[in-house]
């Protein structure tokens, strides 16, 4: 599929299954999944049909692995960034000592004040990657990647979990544990 069918795809499916599940009148079951076929149909009678074919394709080739099956792949699910309501079952994990995360200088001041915040996403995004969290970073303006005592954080009793895309997540990232890098 080329590039560019495939990220309007992407969109398509980022917003109905990580934002508005109710905009194609489906709903997310327990973990974030939605039946394939339900999720086919629902699509198709909103006059916005993908086929098996290129569901398939998307998941597979998806630049940042955001889709994933369940293991019988009757379902699918976004992996992280819903901001609608939905406990995604995943198990807290220990991290490592450092993670990293991706923003833009315009915020520094008030993330020193406040903290890391998840604002209308379930939790604030981490990678063990600088390189890609400076990507993160640069699509809200000059990108600058912080660093994350996630060790300590969690020795302090903060939880973090890990998705199968290597996201890692966490509620809050209180200003103790914050660096520039
Ligand atoms: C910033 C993409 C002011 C935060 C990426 C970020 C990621 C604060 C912005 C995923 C703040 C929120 C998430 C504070 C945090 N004051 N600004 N106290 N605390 N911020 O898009 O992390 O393409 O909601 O630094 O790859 O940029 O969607 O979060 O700059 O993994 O798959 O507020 O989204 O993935 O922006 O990106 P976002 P994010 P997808």
């Amino acid at each position: 599929m080329d590039p560019k069918e495939l990220k309007q795809n992407s969109k398509r499916l980022s917003y109905v299954l990580r934002h508005r599940p109710d905009s194609v009148g489906v709903e997310l079951e327990a973990g974030g999944w939605v039946a394939v076929d339900i999720l086919l149909a629902a699509l198709a009678r909103e006059g916005q049909a993908v086929s098996p074919e290129v569901l398939e394709a998307v998941v597979r080739d998806n630049d940042k692995q955001r889709f994933e099956f369940s293991a019988d792949r009757q379902q699918i699910r976004a992996r992280q960034g819903h901001s609608t309501q939905v406990d995604l079952g995943y198990q807290p994990v220990t991290p490592p000592d450092v993670l990293y995360h991706g923003t833009a200088t315009r915020f520094l001041a008030s993330i020193f004040d406040e903290g890391l915040v998840k604002g209308r996403r379930h939790h604030v995004h981490l990678s063990t990657n600088q390189e890609t969290m400076l990507q993160v970073g640069a699509r809200h303006g000059k990108p600058v990647v912080l660093s994350v005592a996630a060790k300590e954080m969690a020795a302090a009793g903060h939880t973090f979990f890990v998705t199968g895309n290597q996201v890692w997540l966490t509620d809050h990232v209180p200003v103790e544990y914050l660096g520039v890098v």
